[in-house]
């Protein structure tokens, strides 16, 4: 008898023009985990090819039996016409991610399928379906699946060559449900654990030194983390993530992580202000523990990241430079400052919304970074988008970067050349 055909799935991580453009004064575009991660699960009579936007432009005549593409936001509407120009052409589209899962109706009208939530049960089940020749149009897990059997992405489907070698999680979700965030919606709040053998397994196969665990907090089970601490520390790489300010907090937690590789925290400080804090229902971020926290993540030899938002109800103008006063007192290496962004589906969204306070629907707006797509409360649209901007060009300035590092004991010879390339990628972004 013949052999069969290999069936072609073409697996495509989207990114519009737009996002790209406006990211651009970012070093480190890292790549995400999901198509690698999610092509694990696809059995051997699949030939599997994945396509990074954020690398390769798409072929618009390649051929496959059926096409996944997963996306955030702000690509929404790009993937949506990628999908139909696919559809046009008979091919199967399924639509996944964190975009869909937060309006899944609107995704159903572009797709053929659609996931919404997290795939580890369902996707293997869609794929027996489709070779079956019968799928459901909504594929929806029951409960939040359990990592337990979690596999490794496959390697030979990364394509990003940014300055690190490996990518991956130990945890996923996130216990707290602060307004603004995709998160609680997306993983209901619930907080799973991959078996920390498993997770070091993984992290010791990366060839390379520097690793992204791309959790949501990693110190959100603090226990769990010392143990995959003392995992990891025999392989002796580089690695960082985001984690809760908790962390700072915990001695023995930045003791072990520091012992086994940890050079950066990003910490979703998110304000300054107390009172934007509360509202957002991230009131266990204490403002009087900040410097505190910092303080003791860089007596570790950690550097801080710092998660900024600007644009609370709170905030008036005098934020912007308040926040950077902070920030060069403590001494914080890097920051990622934000415009808060309503995204479809949280508690805020809903809020502005019903107070009509939406300026837009256009998701490719939905950036965070170039667009205010809702009315402020105490300062104009204009005004926050100058104050997130002078922001950006007085962290990444000469007196700032000069202020901020002299003081801090964590490793100058990466993070000054760091914080150059931001703010030469900030004058080539044009947003300086
Ligand atoms: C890695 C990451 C990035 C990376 C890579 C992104 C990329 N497109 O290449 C970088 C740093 C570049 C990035 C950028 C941005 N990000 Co981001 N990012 C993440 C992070 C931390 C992890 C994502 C990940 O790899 N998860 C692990 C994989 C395994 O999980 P997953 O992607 O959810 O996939 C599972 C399911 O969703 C499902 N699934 C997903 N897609 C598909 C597709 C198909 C076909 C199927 C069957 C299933 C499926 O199956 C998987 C297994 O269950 C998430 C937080 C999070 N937990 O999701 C934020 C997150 C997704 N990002 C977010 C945001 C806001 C952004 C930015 C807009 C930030 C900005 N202002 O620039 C940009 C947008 C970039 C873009 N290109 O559109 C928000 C999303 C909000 C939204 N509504 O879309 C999140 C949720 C963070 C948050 N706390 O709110 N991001």
């Amino acid at each position: 008898m013949q052999p069969q055909p290999r069936k072609k799935l073409v697996l495509i991580t989207a990114s519009s023009t737009q996002i790209r453009r406006v990211r651009r004064a970012r070093v480190l575009d890292f790549q995400q985990i999901t198509m690698p991660y999610l092509a694990a699960f696809v059995p051997a009579e699949w030939e599997v090819v994945h396509v990074d936007e954020n690398v390769a432009p798409i072929d618009p005549e390649f051929q496959a039996d059926l096409v996944g593409i997963t996306f955030h936001t702000p690509s929404a509407s790009h993937a949506y016409d990628l999908a139909a120009g696919l559809r046009a052409r008979g091919i199967p589209v399924a639509l996944g991610g964190p975009h869909v899962a937060l309006v899944p109706e609107e995704a159903a009208r572009h797709a053929d399928v659609i996931f919404v939530g997290e795939a580890e049960s369902v996707w293997p089940k869609f794929l027996r379906d489709f070779a079956a020749g019968h799928y459901a149009p909504r594929y929806e897990p029951a409960e939040p699946p359990c990592l337990d059997q979690a596999p490794m992405a496959r390697k030979e489907l990364y394509h990003r060559r940014d300055l690190t070698a490996g990518r991956l999680f130990a945890t996923r979700g996130c216990p707290y449900a602060c307004d603004f965030c995709s998160l609680a919606v997306m993983y209901r709040r619930t907080l799973r654990r991959r078996p920390v053998e498993a997770v070091a397994a993984e992290y010791g196969s990366f060839r390379g030194k520097v690793i992204i665990f791309w959790d949501d907090n990693l110190a959100a089970d603090r226990e769990y983390a010392k143990q995959l601490f003392r995992a990891i520390q025999p392989y002796k790489k580089w690695w960082s993530s985001q984690a809760s300010l908790q962390a700072g907090m915990d001695e023995e937690f930045l003791e072990l992580a520091a012992a086994s590789g940890c050079k950066q925290l990003f910490i979703g400080l998110e304000s300054i202000s107390q009172a934007s804090l509360d509202a957002a229902h991230k009131e266990f971020n204490r403002v009087d523990e900040y410097a505190r926290a910092i303080e003791r993540i860089h007596a570790h030899g950690i550097a801080v990241q710092a998660g900024i938002v600007f644009g609370f109800d709170q905030d008036d103008e005098s934020i912007f430079a308040k926040t950077l006063d902070f920030l060069e007192a403590t001494g914080v290496q890097n920051a990622t400052f934000n415009i808060l962004t309503p995204y479809p589906g949280t508690p805020l969204y809903r809020r502005l919304e019903a107070e009509g306070r939406l300026l837009t629907r256009d998701w490719s707006r939905y950036n965070g970074r170039e667009d205010v797509v809702f009315r402020p409360q105490r300062m104009s649209a204009a005004a926050l988008l100058e104050g997130y901007r002078s922001a950006n060009r007085r962290f990444y300035s000469p007196e700032s970067i000069r202020q901020r590092l002299s003081h801090s004991p964590v490793g100058l010879w990466w993070t000054l050349p760091l914080n150059l390339a931001y703010a030469a990628a900030l004058a080539r972004s044009g947003a300086a």
